[in-house]
């Protein structure tokens, strides 16, 4: 493992996709794999791309990983989507595509394993980024689905989220009923060639000003209320972009709104905002997972559920049974 880890590092593919397989497949693994590479983090800048199924998404991140190599980025490409495996390039165009084949390390695709439990599939989805982030890769583009929390976490924890929307989806708009409005710095419609594009456009600047944020987030906080005076440089202001991911259109204009904000990110207080936010996001998740393995090997099941038991049949309350098994920890 120590091999694999140190030709992970140097950017070997298929040192990275074993070390991924391990860590999804063993909790142990990624701690080991985690300790290892943590101290070379950090560099990467993480976009989520997040959206109703059949938005297009894969098609989207497929574009901008293309846009990102022909500025000679190297590109990370993480799929969390049960619906729709990705099929490791199959769907990439066929520059990116021979130049893969032909062993290009710069671009490296993963779908991430939708077995186990949501918590675990989004600790071995933070796990995987830090692996390409020390493996050197420049972004690391993340699909998640917009549908339940794990996936909004998923994304919440990159530094620059997309929200995709498409036209003729239903004439509520998906992301704000799912409520990932909220976690967006740059709203795409795609398939803007579809009728109804700009209606979409227009209804999402009209919650954008009148929505919780006010279509601002100041240092990776949403100003509830913005005034005249905080419109200035440290505020991001939420774009609405239009894309055909099919044909590109919108593609190079939305690469440079993904740059302005990592910039808006580095010359505000912003990036470290995000890093602090996800970092104690992250303790926390681990803390609470190590917590719950401690107490399940310290109290059996039979006992843990026998107290359950209990609780159920108004024998004890909630907080005498934890109180026992508090008790049964020390
Ligand atoms: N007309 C049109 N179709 C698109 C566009 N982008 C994606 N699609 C199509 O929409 C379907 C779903 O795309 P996909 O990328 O799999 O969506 P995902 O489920 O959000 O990942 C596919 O058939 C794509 O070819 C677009 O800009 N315009
Ligand atoms: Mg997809």
């Amino acid at each position: 493992m120590i091999d694999w880890i140190d030709k992970a590092r140097q950017g070997q593919p298929r040192a990275i996709a074993r070390l991924i397989t391990r860590l999804e497949n063993s909790d142990e693994a990624a701690q080991q794999i985690v300790k290892a590479l943590y101290p070379q983090t950090g560099q990467a800048h993480i976009v989520g791309v997040t959206g109703a199924p059949g938005s297009g998404k894969s098609t989207l991140v497929n574009e901008l990983a293309k846009a990102f190599r022909r500025q000679d980025k190297r590109v990370g490409i993480i799929a969390v989507d049960p619906s729709s495996p990705f099929t490791g390039g199959a769907l990439l165009g066929d520059r990116v595509r021979m130049r893969d084949l032909a062993g290009d390390s710069g671009i490296f695709i993963r779908s991430m394993a939708s077995r186990g439990s949501l918590g675990g599939l989004s600790r071995a989805t933070a796990a995987a980024a830090k692996v390409l982030d020390a493996a050197g890769f420049d972004l690391i583009l993340i699909e998640t689905v917009g549908a339940g929390q794990a996936e909004v976490d998923i994304a919440g924890a990159a530094h620059t989220t997309l929200v995709i929307e498409a036209p003729g989806m239903g004439d509520d708009i998906q992301s704000i009923k799912a409520g990932i409005l909220e976690i967006a710095d740059i709203l795409v419609v795609n398939k803007a060639d579809r009728p109804g594009a700009a209606r979409t456009v227009r209804s999402l600047k009209t919650m954008l000003q009148l929505g919780p944020t006010g279509g601002t987030r100041h240092h990776g906080r949403i100003i509830t209320t913005p005034t005249p005076a905080e419109v200035d440089e440290s505020v991001w202001q939420i774009p609405v972009q239009e894309t055909v991911s099919t044909d590109g259109t919108g593609i190079e204009a939305l690469v440079d709104t993904i740059e302005a904000h990592r910039a808006h990110l580095r010359a505000t207080d912003g990036w470290l905002a995000r890093e602090k936010e996800r970092s104690r996001r992250e303790v926390r998740t681990l803390l609470q997972y190590r917590f719950m393995a401690r107490l399940e090997t310290a109290v059996s099941a039979n006992d843990r559920d026998e107290l359950i038991t209990a609780v159920a049949r108004r024998e004890l309350d909630p907080y005498t049974a934890v109180d026992k098994l508090f008790g049964s920890m020390k």
